[in-house]
């Protein structure tokens, strides 16, 4: 019967890997590589699976959310971003508080049992440490119910150097008004080569990870990124994946891992395209099975569009994001899906992808199950 099943794969060079799997034994770097060089998509789909399914069973996780970007003004210079803009560029805008508390108002009507809103935006050259800070005091003070999810580490240094202060002071100060964890925004990829050329002035993939583990000791959550499909190789995409593991072996505060499908409109990354179907799929799988001490892996269905994140819940994901309302980063480097997916239309989808849904709180409390 083994060989029977084992002749099911036609490449050979996943045997040891498969055998890993199965014994609970850790993947290499060169497993890795060989993962994402096969072609054996179904063996790839069934073993993502099988690793998703033995740490949240038939679970598949959604929330209800929102996205508000309180200003697309970045003194950033990273060649993948179409959202940017200079100040006084045409198309250049900076919410005031009132306006960011009015969304909110507005949005938590559109979307009743609304649990989280995701705050991130530009480096604001204008901007300085309070104007940061009070954007989380207003929104908490509004909105003591909702979770705020906010400022990736590249904010979160800014900040820091707009304050003088330390990041262990940034992030206390952070907590201390309202911030309940951080997204995993800004991750890119962390090999030095890559990052020189598609983000020169971002802060390193060392400084991102320090930043997270220490927001971490001090007891919050965060998730984490890698945006793939522009002009990285395998090999930087499994070494972005193996450092993650190895932050998350010292801290386990990462919650959830987010392949960013590249969107190439409006970008200055020469030559780039859209990501591909099996791509995307294949780094799904390969996620799920290099990142064994992750909880869950999110098919961010923005990017992925609906129909790949929800084939995703097959290949290794447990989470496809949420309602999401509205959405400008990838909107504007040339979207396809829209930005907002009614609750029943994204438990509609994980049930069909033969799983159970599971609307949840930032920190994966479970709010209800649709079983
Ligand atoms: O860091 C920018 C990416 C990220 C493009 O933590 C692009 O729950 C594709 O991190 N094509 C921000 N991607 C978004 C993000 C995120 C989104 C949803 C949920 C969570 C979470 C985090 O967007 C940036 C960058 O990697 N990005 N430009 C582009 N052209």
């Amino acid at each position: 019967m083994e060989e029977v099943i084992l002749s099911l794969v036609k490449d050979k060079n996943l045997f040891s890997i498969i055998e890993k799997i199965f014994y609970n034994k850790r993947l290499t770097f060169e497993d890795g590589i060989k993962l994402f060089n096969s072609f054996d998509l179904p063996i790839l789909g069934l073993l993502g699976n099988y690793a998703a399914e033995k740490k949240n069973g038939k679970l598949a996780y959604f929330n209800v959310n929102v996205h508000i970007t309180p200003t697309n003004i970045c003194i950033g210079t990273c060649k993948f971003c179409a959202f940017r803009k200079k100040k006084g560029e045409d198309g250049a805008y900076e919410l005031t508080i009132e306006k960011i508390l009015e969304k909110l108002r507005n949005y938590k009507e559109q979307n009743p049992g609304l649990t989280e809103v995701h705050i991130v935006g530009g480096l604001h050259p204008d901007w300085g440490y309070t104007e940061y800070i009070e954007i989380i005091r207003a929104v908490k003070e509004s909105f003591p119910d909702i979770h705020i999810k906010a400022y990736t580490a590249e904010e979160i240094k800014y900040i820091a150097e707009k304050g003088r202060k330390s990041i262990e002071e940034t992030i206390k100060d952070l907590i201390e008004v309202g911030l309940g964890s951080i997204p995993g925004g800004g991750g890119e990829i962390f090999k030095k080569e890559v990052r020189k050329k598609i983000c020169p002035d971002k802060i390193s993939g060392e400084e991102y990870l320090k930043i997270h583990k220490t927001a971490h000791r001090f007891g919050l959550k965060s998730n984490a990124t890698m945006l793939f499909g522009h002009i990285e190789s395998y090999k930087d995409r499994v070494d972005h994946l193996l450092k993650l593991r190895e932050a998350q072996d010292e801290t386990g505060g990462f919650q959830t891992f987010i392949p960013l499908a590249f969107h190439p409109l409006n970008t200055k990354i020469p030559g780039a395209t859209y990501t591909t179907g099996v791509d995307e799929l294949k780094t799904i799988a390969v996620s799920r099975l290099l990142l064994d001490n992750f909880s869950h892996i999110k098919a961010y269905w923005i990017m992925l569009g609906e129909k790949v994140a929800q084939i995703a819940l097959q290949f290794g994901a447990d989470d496809i994001d949420g309602t999401v309302t509205e959405e400008d980063i990838t909107q504007a480097a040339g979207a396809k899906a829209g930005e907002y997916m009614p609750k029943s239309r994204l438990i509609k989808l994980i049930k069909e992808a033969g799983k159970i849904p599971v609307e949840r709180d930032t920190l994966y409390n479970v709010i209800k199950i649709y079983d």
